[in-house]
């Protein structure tokens, strides 16, 4: 598998708990954000510069076997690190939606493409609606795919 390494956990303390929590129950808890009832993935990245693993928890958006990462970050005004992850090393990354992890390959999506996953995330999370309006940037949608 080519994502082995040091895991490093997240700095932030409730993600890195959902994160555990996840992982240990295969995907039976901690499985939503908070209390919205909404739910979650789990995608690993290799960092870009420490190389180490870094895993994040990110809302399922899922059509056809296929699920877009939105780079929300709640509408910050920056990416989030993990984009520089993916930019980086699109291949080194899975996607925990259930007992366990696949590995995918990840792109980022732009123009039509972008559009049509960009109305899928907001059906399945209409928050990141409010979140583009709060920032200038255009908040990046990867496409990721399973590897066969
Ligand atoms: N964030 C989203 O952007 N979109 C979502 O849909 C989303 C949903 C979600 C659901 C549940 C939940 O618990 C959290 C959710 N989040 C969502 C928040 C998400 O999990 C991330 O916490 C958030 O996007 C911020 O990502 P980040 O990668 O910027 O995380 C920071 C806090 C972080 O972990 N930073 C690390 C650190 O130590 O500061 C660095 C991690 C890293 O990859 N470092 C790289 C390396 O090489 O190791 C490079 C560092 C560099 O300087 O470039």
């Amino acid at each position: 598998m080519s994502l082995e390494g040091r895991y490093e956990p997240s700095p932030s303390e409730w993600v890195r708990d959902q994160v555990e929590l996840y992982e240990r129950t295969g995907g039976t808890e901690g499985n939503t954000l908070r209390d919205t009832g909404l739910p979650v993935i789990v995608v690993t990245t290799r960092g870009n510069k420490s190389g180490m693993i870094r895993k994040t928890p990110l809302m399922r958006v899922e059509h056809d076997g296929e699920y877009a990462l939105v780079a929300s970050q709640g509408g910050a005004p920056t990416h989030p690190v993990w984009y520089y992850n993916l930019l980086a090393d699109p291949d080194s990354v899975t996607i925990q939606d259930g007992p366990e992890p696949s590995e995918v390959t990840v792109r980022e999506a732009e123009d039509e493409e972008r559009a049509v996953w960009w109305t899928r995330a907001v059906e399945a999370f209409p928050p990141y609606a409010q979140y583009q309006l709060k920032t200038d940037r255009r908040i990046p949608v990867f496409i990721a795919t399973k590897r066969s």
